[in-house]
């Protein structure tokens, strides 16, 4: 595969918004037999060079906060060209973020960590999957490049 040089990735890449719900910005501190060892620091400079290797950009946010998420989503619906997103535990609860997700428009995958149908059973309901084309977990740090290249695939398609 001929992936683009770093130094070529120019503004006008279609953007991918990678979102991150509350806690997230823990990583690395704590539970890493549950969801590695890897910073969210370190997964976003994944992301940031998996989005390159597409002739994509990467816009990764993280919030502990409901409100600001679903305004991140409520703008990508303009600036994004597809969203990924670990809602953390709003995945479980948060109708306002489905509702957004929906609005958007937008390709969309879900992504944890960890396998939440192998954990406790109130990680098994998702709101989010209702709105996503498709859902990663169990792959640890690894999911965001799987889901990166997935989406990659879904913004070519849609072309
Ligand atoms: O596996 C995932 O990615 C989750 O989205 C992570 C959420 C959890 O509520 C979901 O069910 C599955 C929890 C994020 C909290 O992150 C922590 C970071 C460091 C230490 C402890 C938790």
């Amino acid at each position: 595969v001929n992936y683009p040089k770093e130094v070529s990735a120019v503004s006008e890449s279609p953007e991918i918004l990678i979102l991150n719900g509350p806690n997230l910005n823990m990583l690395g501190v704590r539970e890493p037999n549950i969801y590695g060892c890897e910073t969210l620091a370190d997964i976003e400079e994944l992301c940031r060079k998996r989005a390159i290797a597409h002739g994509l950009k990467g816009n990764f946010k993280q919030s502990n906060s409901e409100g600001e998420i679903v305004a991140d989503i409520q703008s990508a619906r303009d600036t994004a060209a597809g969203i990924i997103i670990n809602g953390a535990g709003y995945t479980h609860t948060s109708i306002a973020i489905l509702d957004a997700l929906k609005i958007s428009e937008l390709p969309i995958i879900e992504l944890h960590l960890s396998n939440i149908h192998a954990r406790e059973a109130f990680r098994h309901h998702s709101y989010i999957a209702k709105a996503a084309t498709g859902i990663i977990c169990g792959f640890g740090a690894h999911g965001y490049v799987l889901a990166i290249d997935a989406m990659a695939r879904l913004i070519e398609c849609a072309d």
